[in-house]
């Protein structure tokens, strides 16, 4: 891809506001300004979240805030658990055949070898549920990228008031099934990065999302210091 130097230091401020990133310094693709992006594999965001831990019927954390392109990784503990797209306004039932769908994890002792992986697309918020049966009403909800109007805690007080859970009748779906990525016993608040496998989905939407903005950003760099 060859652009002009002015397209690109054009494009680089929409680049950086993409990515919340302030100053250059301060931005996550320092760490590949070592070498071209072209050849470095993308690093991608993991947050994790634990799935009812210590026989809790909680996502931990329960409420996460999530940039769009990151990923979030949920990893399940015994018994049972899954983890379901919902709509805010009908907590404990899919929010439709389109939401994503882990399937039921059914672990014996410890985390589950396997996690799921979704990928945000956006930054409106997404309600999650466990379909298995009861886990809803008492308490195993959450949130990603929550706003003022649509909360937990007015999510978390209608899933109490539902007669019953509604597992998907569908198979697994808009994520990734795959072995744990992150360090379970990681805080499940903080930031991980971890480099997807080779050919996995989410490598290669990471590499979409980044190749174009390190080429971007990794350029602008370099010329402003050279005309400075
Ligand atoms: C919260 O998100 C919902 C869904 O995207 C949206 O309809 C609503 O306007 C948002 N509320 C605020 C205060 O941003
Ligand atoms: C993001 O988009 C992909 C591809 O359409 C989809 O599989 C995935 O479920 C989406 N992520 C979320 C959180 O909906
Ligand atoms: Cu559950």
């Amino acid at each position: 891809m060859i652009l002009s130097p002015t397209v690109l230091l054009l494009s680089l401020p929409l680049a950086l506001a993409q990515y919340g990133g302030g100053s250059p310094a301060a931005s996550p693709t320092t760490s590949s300004t070592s070498a071209p992006a072209s050849t470095t594999a993308p690093s991608v965001s993991i947050q994790t979240v634990t799935v009812g831990e210590n026989n809790q019927l909680v996502f931990n954390p329960d409420t996460i805030t999530a940039a769009v392109g990151s990923e979030v990784e949920f990893i399940f503990f015994p018994p049972s658990h899954s983890v379901v797209q919902a709509a805010f306004d009908a907590p404990c039932q899919p929010i439709g055949n389109n939401g994503f769908y882990s399937g039921a994890f059914t672990t014996s002792s410890g985390s589950n070898a396997n996690s799921f992986t979704i990928t945000i697309n956006d930054t409106n918020p997404i309600w999650i549920f466990c379909g298995f049966p009861g886990h809803c009403e008492a308490g195993l909800v959450g949130v990603i990228n929550p706003n003022a109007s649509q909360t937990l805690s007015l999510f978390k007080a209608a899933a109490a008031k539902v007669s019953s859970t509604t597992d998907p009748t569908f198979a697994p779906q808009g994520g990734v099934i795959g072995p744990v990525q992150a360090a379970v016993s990681a805080s499940p608040s903080s930031s991980v990065s971890a480099t997807p496998k080779p050919g996995s989905a989410s490598e290669i939407k990471g590499s979409t999302l980044w190749a174009g903005l390190l080429a971007t950003v990794v350029t602008a760099w370099g010329i402003a210091e050279l005309m400075a």
